[in-house]
């Protein structure tokens, strides 16, 4: 359907470090569900981009390997409108716990509302990522992103909590080149906690939280990204 999302935990940090009382569906719910239509006979084609992975949904029937350079296949169909709740069955690593998946059912009608709603999403982003940006757009932008995705480990006044997560305040990359720090959100670092935002967040969003950084907790460098920049950069890449 020339749809595409990426699915994240949604269980708050705070429940998980025990501050908090754990809701319903703790570990085993996410911000952006996968969305399929009832009565449809749907295939699966799954694989990783890091290590070996299993997506498991007990109700389907399916459990699939998720396995880098492979590409394993699985179907289903449904009948019944509903969520449907599954997690990784692969020892994955130290996060194995922490990767659930939802699927929630439509009927057919409703499921057709989802898709054209993703569809007008999607042309109103390609609207946000050709507009002219400015500095005050981006960073206000940007701030909701860091407090989003980056602020668990990089902390609220980009302090970090070093060794494990360096401090953006001050940092060498942070307040460096343009293309270094570009760089780093969109491959993250191999290896290390820092993933690659590239495929994760769109143009606008990398754009905004790069240039959030270089000007948030007295990094006041007075320059910005734009998204046709990260756009560029998303094209180069995929050549
Ligand atoms: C799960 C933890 C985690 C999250 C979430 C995270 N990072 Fe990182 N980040 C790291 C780690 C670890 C490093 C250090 C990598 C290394 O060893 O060089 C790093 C490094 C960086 C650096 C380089 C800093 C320096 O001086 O070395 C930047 C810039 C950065 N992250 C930006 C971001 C942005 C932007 C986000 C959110 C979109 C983000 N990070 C989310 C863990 C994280
Ligand atoms: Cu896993």
């Amino acid at each position: 359907q020339d749809v595409e999302f990426f699915s994240n935990l949604a269980t708050p940090a705070e429940q998980i470090h025990n501050k908090e009382a754990k809701g319903e569906h703790y570990l085993l719910e996410v911000d952006k569900p996968l969305v399929l239509p009832t009565g449809a006979k749907v295939r699966f084609l799954v694989t990783s981009a890091d290590v070996i992975h299993s997506w498991w949904v007990p109700a389907f029937a399916v459990k699939r390997d998720a396995i880098p350079g492979f590409v394993n296949e699985a179907w289903t169909r449904v009948d019944k409108p509903g969520i449907y709740r599954g997690q990784c069955a692969e020892l994955c690593g130290k996060d194995h716990g922490f990767m659930p998946i939802v699927v929630e059912v439509k009927e057919k009608a409703d499921y057709e509302t989802w898709l054209a709603e993703r569809k007008a999403e999607a042309a109103q982003l390609k609207e946000l990522t050709s507009k002219d940006w400015t500095l005050e757009e981006l960073k206000e932008r940007g701030d909701k992103v860091y407090h989003t995705a980056c602020v668990a480990c990089h902390q609220a006044e980009g302090q970090g909590l070093p060794p494990m997560f360096p401090a953006l305040k001050g940092s060498k990359i942070a307040t460096g080149p343009i293309k270094d720090h570009l760089s780093i959100v969109f491959h993250g670092k191999p290896g290390t906690a820092m993933a690659a935002f590239g495929k994760q967040l769109s143009e606008v969003d990398i754009a905004a939280v790069v240039t959030y950084e270089r000007n948030a907790w007295g990094n006041n460098k007075g320059d910005m990204v734009t998204p046709k920049e990260v756009l560029e950069l998303k094209q180069a890449e995929s050549k």
